[in-house]
């Protein structure tokens, strides 16, 4: 069995070129895993603090200060790691060494004993079954926390292409309807500077409503049949509209103002005047009987949450008990460690909660996203369109469909 035989964290820069951590975790003296930590930009309320008094330096300092404790553990062995994590750090949010310490320690470590066994890392997360490609979703267009001024209130517009019967073509789906997108874009702005927010989605000046004509058109002009072929989503991310003083959602760039009850009715006519089927974060992070009310209304719609759940057992108990989404995001940074996110994700599994895994905003070349995603039987995975940092994770998936492990796309 691999064991752990050192380890080494660094500074690095995730691709907003902001500081993160890296770790190196060699396991049998030769095996090298590496994992660069992740970050939001719009991030949950109840997500793990990243690093310890937002320093990456004292971040690192906790790592180094407590290696040894790591030394000769089971690299695969993910609980292990977490309760070797927990000795070191016991607040619920990892506030004393950093959820981002704990993301690239815990997926290295895997990393490092996939190398060792010279296996797959998803077969060190799930060792048999079925292995299902989750359908990719293509953040196309966006606004919100990830663009700029007079880009649209809501942070991604997303396409899902659900009638793809392999990887490569849904990937090829959902770059032909970015690059039409542009097109389209182009034609109703003439001055559109070809701008893309962080994701890669394309950030024009637009409101929601013309947002969302757009992808429409454009999978229009690509001759997919919406509902059919491909299908829209949207990440609605309303917990950065919210505003707690007025108790209601602010769309400060096109000067609305939504009570709940009128986000409600907002949101369920997107859903239905443009056949979503993917519909995240409809109502912010404390609204679970709105959301309960959306999933009510819309049973066929993934109605899931990200900023609502925090990939955090104890929100996906209470989800669960105002039955307030059918779907959950999982992002392992907002989580902490690999552990956690892969206990989050058997009881969401346990549960008929249909999973997510997602990537952020701030992201690394990484392509462990992937694996988890596979290892979780993810649904869907949020891994954007365009951009180094996007492409390293579709592409890990092309790459993955030549080995023989896997077995189709996952049934949406
Ligand atoms: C989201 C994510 C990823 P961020 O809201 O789902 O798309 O964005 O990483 O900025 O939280
Ligand atoms: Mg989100």
């Amino acid at each position: 069995m691999p064991s752990i035989t050192s380890i080494t964290g660094r500074v690095c820069y995730n691709s907003r070129g902001q500081e993160t951590v890296e770790i190196d975790v060699m396991t049998d003296q030769k095996y090298l895993g590496r994992t660069c930590a992740p970050s939001g930009a719009s991030v949950g309320k109840y997500e793990v603090v990243n690093f310890p008094k937002n320093k990456v330096d004292h971040a690192l300092q906790m790592l180094n200060s407590n290696i040894n404790k790591f030394i000769g553990l089971e690299a695969s062995d993910t609980e292990t790691i977490f309760d070797t994590l927990r000795t070191i750090d016991d607040t619920s949010d990892y506030s004393k060494v950093g959820g981002a310490i704990a993301y690239a320690l815990s997926i290295a470590a895997v990393d490092s004993a996939a190398k060792a066994l010279n296996v797959p890392m998803l077969k060190v997360l799930k060792k048999n079954g079925i292995y299902r490609f989750p359908i990719p979703l293509g953040n196309v267009l966006g606004g919100g926390a990830h663009a700029g001024p007079g880009t649209p209130d809501i942070q991604e517009f997303l396409v899902v292409p659900i009638g793809a019967k392999s990887i490569n073509e849904a990937l090829r789906m959902n770059f032909e309807v970015h690059r039409e997108l542009k097109n389209v874009i182009e034609h109703k702005d003439k001055e559109f500077t070809y701008g893309r927010g962080d994701e890669g989605a394309w950030a024009p000046k637009m409101n929601d409503v013309e947002a969302l004509d757009a992808v429409e058109k454009a999978c229009n002009n690509c001759g997919f049949k919406i509902d059919k072929d491909i299908a829209m989503g949207v990440d609605f991310a309303t917990s950065s509209l919210w505003d707690e003083n007025s108790k209601s959602y602010v769309y400060i760039r096109s000067g609305r103002k939504f009570t709940s009850a009128r986000q409600i009715e907002f949101v369920s006519n997107v859903i239905k005047d443009y056949k979503l089927i993917y519909a995240e974060d409809p109502v912010h992070e404390e609204a679970f009987e709105d959301m309960a009310e959306l999933t009510k209304r819309f049973r066929n719609v993934y109605v899931t949450g990200d900023d609502l759940l925090v990939t955090n057992v104890e929100r996906l108990e209470k989800a669960k008990k105002y039955n307030a989404c059918n779907a959950a995001i999982l992002k392992v940074n907002q989580a902490g460690s690999l552990h956690d996110a892969m206990d989050f994700s058997k009881k969401a599994n346990e549960n008929n909660i249909r999973l997510i895994t997602s990537h952020r905003s701030g992201e690394s070349i990484d392509t462990h996203l992937v694996h988890i995603a596979i290892a979780t039987n993810s649904k869907m995975i949020k891994s954007g369109v365009l951009g180094g940092e996007r492409i390293s994770k579709l592409n890990e998936m092309l790459r993955l469909s030549e080995t023989g492990l896997m077995d189709g796309m996952a049934e949406v």
